[in-house]
């Protein structure tokens, strides 16, 4: 039985003089471009299971439970069922997390209905957005009493404990979180989303995602994830695995993705932890996205013995992109290391994907033919368990290049055309890549990736292995469900 220890321990702290938290995604407005899809928020769940060895908690996603509205009737609905749903709870802490930025107005709209239904109750804001752009939340009406910058535990635990005899502050504060120490980290406590599952996922959850490690230590150009504490933290191998079976377990769950930033940059760790899930002989698959460069053939070897996706951020294949996306230092060992490790994946029947950005700033044409003369020649090879997948530049804050815009107007004329779309009530995706990446690539001729990655598509399908193209047709490429070797095989 799952809930009698976390339902006993949240009465005892009930009745106790704790503070009570609602932890809550309030969502996101005007989303519908982006096409994520509904996932379950477990690094809200990390959060939470942290906090309720302390106090009584509360999970809420409003997101899944009340919509994502993409018009003002929808946003109206969707406010009012917000003010009904925090009139049912008792709580004296608002957490809200604004974890991307697409949640910003959302984030704003929940704060403020709290705020006029319950003058009193503290409300903090954490999440990448508040870590990106704290300024963000500091409004004239003091909506927010707490910005949390980072890794939310300690700062929130700090917050709650010091809600007695502080109360509210008197104006907002912005607090960077101290650093959540492998020492205190605590396991996935499902119990505390029991009732919301059950709600909403009565069948179970066919995809389950954990993290079992925190921090990276690189600095891509594009990614905001080095303004968090960048020191690597895991689970220990043994931890993990029980993680994963426990999470597929209780869900039903077919896949488990491992979502972590820097997924098994610890080699003895990424080793022992291989060898203890070929042991395990998971049923579920397992998805990963790590670093080819941290793979060798012993890890090839032992990966084979299990279901398994891994997939890369290779982002591009032009050495001068990979250079100004700071990916990597070397671009030529870079590629051959790639190329080397997706061969060995191949000869082990290892499903892979690259995933390609394009139109990150400072892209070319010449580029873009850099990129796709090494695709070519990837293509040549046949029956390969290689995907392809291509995502064009969002402009978010929060990192490198965020803050160095001008360098890239000034140097290849690249234009960011959608200002602080996050602000906005209308199509947030299309103005997050209303970009024009270089002077080379402005107007219609910022489509020109998107054309010759299309021109590939038969080439891309003729060189998978007949299992890989079935499974990339049913995962990524619904199109290819069309072609007969897809009922073939
Ligand atoms: C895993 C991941 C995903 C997974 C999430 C799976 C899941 N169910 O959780 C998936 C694939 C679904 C996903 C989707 C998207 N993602 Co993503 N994703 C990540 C990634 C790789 C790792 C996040 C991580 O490490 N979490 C570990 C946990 C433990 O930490 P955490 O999530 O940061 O949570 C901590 C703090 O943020 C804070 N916190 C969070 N909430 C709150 C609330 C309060 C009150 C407090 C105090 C603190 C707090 O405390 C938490 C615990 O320490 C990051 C970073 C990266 N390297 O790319 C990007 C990242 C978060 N994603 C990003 C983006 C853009 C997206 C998408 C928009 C992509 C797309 N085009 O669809 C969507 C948006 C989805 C959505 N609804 O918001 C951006 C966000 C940038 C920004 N400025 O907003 C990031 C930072 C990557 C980048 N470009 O820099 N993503
Ligand atoms: S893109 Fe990946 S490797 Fe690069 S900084 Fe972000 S998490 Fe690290």
């Amino acid at each position: 039985m799952y809930t009698s220890s976390w339902a006993e321990r949240s009465r005892r702290l009930r009745n106790s003089s704790s503070p009570s938290i609602l932890l809550a995604y309030p969502s996101a407005l005007y989303a519908a471009g982006w096409g994520t899809r509904l996932e379950l928020k477990t690094s809200q769940l990390l959060l939470a299971s942290y906090l309720a060895q302390y106090f009584p908690v509360e999970f809420a996603d409003f997101e899944i439970s009340i919509g994502a509205p993409n018009s003002p009737s929808q946003v109206r609905r969707f406010e009012r069922k917000v003010k009904k749903y925090l009139a049912g709870r008792k709580f004296d802490i608002l957490a809200l997390s604004c974890w991307a930025s697409l949640s910003y107005t959302a984030t704003l709209r929940v704060a403020r209905i709290c705020r006029e239904m319950y003058p009193d109750r503290l409300i903090v804001v954490g999440g990448y957005h508040p870590t990106a752009c704290a300024e963000d939340f500091l409004l004239p009406e003091n909506l927010f009493d707490y910005i949390i910058i980072g890794e939310g535990e300690n700062a929130l635990k700090g917050i709650a404990d010091g809600l007695s005899t502080m109360g509210r502050p008197s104006e907002t504060k912005i607090v960077k979180s101290d650093v959540f120490k492998n020492e205190q980290f605590v396991g996935f406590n499902w119990d505390i989303v029991e009732s919301f599952m059950q709600e909403h996922y009565p069948e179970g959850l066919p995809n389950i995602y954990l993290y079992l490690s925190r921090g990276c230590p690189f600095n891509c150009s594009f990614c905001m994830e080095p303004l968090k504490d960048r020191s690597w933290r895991a689970f220990s191998p043994e931890k993990s695995v029980e993680e994963m079976f426990i999470a597929a377990e209780r869900f039903n769950s077919i896949g488990v993705a491992i979502c972590d930033a820097c997924f098994g940059k610890s080699a003895k760790w990424r080793k022992e932890l291989i060898k203890r899930l070929v042991d395990a002989k998971p049923d579920f698959w397992i998805v990963l996205e790590t670093r080819h460069e941290y793979l060798d053939q012993e890890d090839i070897e032992n990966t084979s013995k299990l279901k398994m996706e891994i997939q890369f951020g290779l982002e591009s294949a032009s050495p001068e992109m990979l250079l100004l996306m700071r990916k990597c230092k070397n671009p030529g060992l870079y590629l051959d290391k790639f190329r080397q490790v997706s061969n060995m994946l191949s000869d082990h029947g290892i499903l892979h994907r690259a995933n390609l950005i394009f139109n990150h700033p400072g892209e070319t044409q010449k580029s873009l033919e850099e990129t796709f003369r090494f695709l070519d020649n990837e293509l040549t090879r046949k029956d390969r368990y290689l995907m392809w997948a291509s995502a064009e530049y969002m402009h978010f804050p929060g990192c490198e290049l965020y803050s160095n815009m001008d360098f890239f107007k000034e140097r290849f004329g690249s234009k960011f055309k959608g200002g602080e779309w996050w602000k906005i009530e209308e199509d947030q995706f299309g103005a997050s890549i209303a970009n024009e990446p270089s002077a080379d690539l402005s107007g219609e001729r910022a489509n020109l990736w998107h054309v010759m990655f299309s021109e590939r598509d038969e080439a891309m399908k003729a060189a998978l292995a007949p299992q890989a193209f079935k499974f990339a047709a049913a995962k990524y490429f619904p199109d290819w469900k069309n072609d007969p070797r897809y009922r073939q095989n």
